[in-house]
């Protein structure tokens, strides 16, 4: 691996040990070592505009029938983790390792979701969405990651998809949210070619058994995060720090997108079909020749290696060539290989967080305010940049946001109401710089918040908050935030 980019990867890794650090000791808005400036906590804490957020503004109209949506994700919400034939995930086993969470949390309960998707059902109702995706969990449906399906599992998934249609909400489906059976990672995990084919008879059993009843399906979430986090700087299952290894598991869960699809075409179902990507705007942080070079090569490794290798059939040749001729990833790259993963799709899922700005020496400064996540900057025009950058370089394939959110600090008040102000803010900024990317030709067909519920989130547990609707985990009682009535508006007015 090159200079350039073993810097720019311990520089990130540095970084985001600090980031992981200051968030664990609750340092939240600490100074990070190495950044430009100090940067606080917002987003949570700055007051909408509006004195009521009641009567959202008029003027920013979405299109007829723009699917208004949330978001979650299996291991994050389901709990019920060794129920009706559910065989271990990676998670279950990262979760229970001392020290890999914080305060040593799992996603043993989460939101109950097993037990009380009639009640989220419900809420989802009540909020009047338009569309709900969710994930399904492989080892819910195939214990140890291949055979026979776990009839229970499929039926927990019938149920929640009946609810869905009963209540006139649309299901998007994802089918790995990063739950990968342990008895598959006991065999090599993402590095493991075969890993790859096993997905896609995981994918094609789902589809047989539930392709009726889901009009769009999501293959893989977020291959990069997978790659970064679980196998750079090792702070997401499987909690490897094997740099070799993780462009090699890059390239295997393209693969395994593409098989997803051919599977799909192959079952006769009838549903669309596209990734799940989160993409970050990469801007040099100045305006020297090397940052601009370096911003390039960082948003090879960010973007077009999931995007180029999808819609244009070959990876960026800049990132072959920083990784190198003898690197795992490119000798694992088989004849054939690039046709699959860029089977054409039908949509693509874009989750937008933050942008990143790069130095001249491959590094990352921060320029804006973050939120609770140390990682997040808060930047709405980023997200008019992602989705009018996406349209312009890979054509109009449509679009649907699946994931776009911040965490605060939401408590109820005395009057049992949880005020997040901030996540109001947030929300109508990022649904402006949407509404402008539509105006300007971008193909946007649905937006989901991340996320409905309060949840797991990750080596975070459960102490960063993300839902527009507020979790007690004592209790299991849910409480619709500020945010959620202020969206409910937003659904209502189909727009701003
Ligand atoms: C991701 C995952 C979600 C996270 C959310 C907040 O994008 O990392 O898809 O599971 O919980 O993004 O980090």
């Amino acid at each position: 691996m090159s200079l350039l980019t073993r810097r720019r990867l311990l520089r990130r890794a540095a970084l985001s040990a600090t980031a992981a650090g200051a968030a664990r000791t609750g340092l939240a808005g600490a100074t990070l070592a190495g950044t430009a400036a100090a940067v606080s906590v917002a987003g949570c804490d700055s007051p909408p505009e509006r004195t009521t957020d009641a009567e959202p503004d008029g003027g920013l109209r979405f299109p007829d029938g723009f699917g208004w949506g949330a978001a979650t994700s299996a291991y994050q919400i389901e709990g019920a983790a060794k129920e009706d034939g559910r065989g271990e995930s990676v998670w279950d086993t990262f979760s229970h390792t001392p020290g890999r969470t914080r305060n040593g949390d799992t996603g043993d309960v989460a939101a109950d979701h097993y037990h009380r998707y009639a009640q989220d059902l419900d809420l989802m109702r009540e909020l009047g969405l338009r569309s709900y995706r969710f994930s399904i969990s492989w080892p819910r449906i195939q214990a140890d990651g291949s055979g026979r399906p776990n009839q229970r599992g499929l039926d927990f998934y019938r149920r929640l998809l009946d609810g869905l249609h009963e209540r006139g909400i649309a299901p998007m489906a994802t089918l790995f949210h990063w739950d990968l059976p342990q008895a598959l990672q006991d065999d090599g995990g993402w590095e493991n070619r075969d890993t790859a084919e096993r997905f896609a008879d995981y994918a094609d059993a789902v589809f047989r058994a539930l392709g009726d009843r889901v009009p769009a399906w999501l293959t893989i979430n977020e291959p990069k995060t997978v790659v970064q986090n679980g196998y750079i700087w090792g702070h997401h299952a499987p909690g490897h720090q094997d740099e070799a290894a993780a462009y090699l598991v890059a390239h295997h869960l393209q693969l395994a997108h593409g098989l997803a699809v051919q599977a799909l075409r192959a079952s006769g179902a009838s549903g669309r079909i596209g990734p799940a990507l989160n993409l970050h705007p990469c801007y040099p942080a100045d305006d020297s020749a090397e940052a601009a070079a370096a911003t390039r090569l960082y948003d090879g490794y960010e973007n077009r290696l999931y995007l180029d290798s999808v819609f244009t059939g070959a990876y960026p040749q800049d990132v072959l060539a920083d990784l190198g001729p003898d690197s795992r990833m490119v000798r694992g790259v088989r004849d054939g290989d690039l046709k699959i993963i860029s089977s054409p799709v039908d949509l693509l899922a874009v989750q937008y967080y933050t942008p990143i700005y790069v130095t001249g020496g491959g590094g990352t400064v921060r320029k804006w305010p973050t939120s609770e996540a140390e990682w997040q900057q808060i930047y709405p025009e980023g997200m008019y940049d992602i989705l009018t950058r996406v349209t312009r370089d890979y054509g109009r394939v449509p679009i649907t946001i699946t994931e776009n959110g911040l965490p605060c600090p939401d408590t109820p008040g005395p009057d049992g109401t949880v005020d997040d102000a901030g996540r109001v803010s947030f929300l109508r900024d990022h649904f402006a710089a949407a509404h402008r990317a539509v105006r300007d030709g971008v193909p946007l067909e649905s937006y989901h918040v991340w996320s409905l519920l309060d949840n797991f989130e990750w080596a975070e547990g459960y102490d960063q908050r993300w839902g527009l609707v507020y979790v007690d985990y004592a209790s299991q009682r849910r409480v619709l935030k500020r945010s959620a009535h202020w969206y409910r508006e937003v659904i209502r007015r189909n727009g701003l």
